[in-house]
């Protein structure tokens, strides 16, 4: 008997972060990590009678939240989204322009990353540090809206812990996949799946199947060296998609962790077929690997209308994901990382978990 409906937790507080902008190609775009997207995804999940929607309490402890980031940055996290809008002010009215922060609480603070020139740490430097892009800006909302979303993932893998729940979906935004043990960008800040697979390490060991178009170079990371937590993604090719440094097929993990990260970059034009066939792979590597439990950081950008993406899949091909991961038969928890094409997200949640569910 197929379960009916899967358990599904949410929560209003991603409202909070909601940045206006991002910069492409040296000209202004909309943010495109918008609130509207889960929206979307809690409208037709609620319509198909698919999900069971909760709300949970908050109950992750903020030293889980430090023992899989750097402490200092989780601090610096806390204290530039309780600080962003004096900071802003300041800033602005040195520019004339401090009229303006007090009719837009939406302000954000932007970094200039400089990740990539890093020497020796300097504790002025924090600003820069820890964040490696220019789209992970953060505001008086920010620090609420991501402790809420990894609280969803913590939440939910405790429900995996307990034997309550076999599988759970977090609708968790702001995204985390891009975020490292000690950075931020990619629209993500802290590593709710990774929060999860930590979590769920009190079963055994643990997979993450990343299907997020987009490499989680967070999440390897954050796992490199770790034998016991496999990580297995299949994205577009970094050599001509982003994050562009991480993420090539010869990436698998540490000398003592070898294979235990498993890397499967795909040419932009992948179609539904070349991608089930190496999803079948990635199942198999799982299997192998006889995990306890299983992650999957959940992004819908593989979407053909996808607007930073280039791969071909369509509604269709999610019920066809969602039966093989669900066929491994694994308490599974599903992260929702990213997918922007807002106007089909609801239609490919349900397609997904239909075929999760087989329903
Ligand atoms: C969670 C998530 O999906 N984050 C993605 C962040 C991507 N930011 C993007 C980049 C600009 C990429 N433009 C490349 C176009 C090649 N078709
Ligand atoms: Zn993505």
């Amino acid at each position: 008997m197929p379960d009916q409906r899967i358990t599904t937790l949410y929560t209003p507080h991603h409202m909070a972060h909601a940045p206006a902008v991002e910069f492409l190609h040296g000209h202004k775009a909309t943010y495109f990590e918008k609130p509207q997207r889960l929206d979307e995804i809690h409208g037709h999940l609620q319509q198909a009678g698919l999900a069971t929607i909760q709300q949970p309490e908050a109950a992750l402890p903020v030293e889980v939240i430090k023992a899989v980031h750097d402490p200092e940055m989780v601090d610096f996290l806390q204290e530039m989204s309780a600080q962003a809008v004096a900071i802003v002010r300041t800033d602005l009215e040195m520019y004339g322009m401090g009229d303006q922060v007090s009719h837009d609480p939406y302000y954000y603070e932007w970094m200039y990353p400089k990740r990539f020139f890093k020497g020796q740490r300097d504790p002025r430097d924090r600003r820069r540090y820890f964040i490696f892009d220019s789209t992970a800006p953060i505001g008086k909302g920010t620090w609420q809206a991501v402790y809420e979303s990894a609280n969803l993932a913590y939440v939910g893998a405790e429900m995996l812990v307990s034997g309550a729940e076999k599988q759970v979906y977090t609708m968790c935004r702001p995204p985390g996949h891009h975020a490292g043990r000690d950075y931020m960008g990619g629209y993500c800040f802290l590593n709710n799946a990774a929060i999860a697979a930590h979590t769920l390490r009190t079963l055994g060991k643990v997979a993450i199947l990343d299907i997020d178009y987009h490499h989680g170079n967070g999440t390897q990371d954050i796992f490199w060296n770790d034998a016991n937590v496999l990580f297995i993604s299949i994205h577009a090719d970094p050599a001509v998609e982003y994050p562009y440094y991480s993420g090539f097929a010869d990436e698998t993990g540490s000398a003592d962790s070898r294979n235990a990260t498993l890397n499967y970059p795909l040419p932009h034009g992948s179609t539904e077929a070349e991608y089930l066939h190496t999803l079948d792979q990635a199942v198999a590597h799982i299997q192998d690997f006889a995990p306890s439990a299983l992650v999957i950081s959940l992004g819908f950008d593989t979407y053909k209308e996808d607007p930073m993406a280039e791969f071909e899949l369509d509604l269709g091909s999610y019920t066809k994901i969602g039966q093989r991961i669900a066929a491994l038969g694994l308490p599974t928890l599903y992260v929702q990382e990213g997918g922007y094409y807002i106007p089909a997200l609801g239609a490919m949640a349900v397609s997904f978990f239909r075929g999760v569910l087989n329903r």
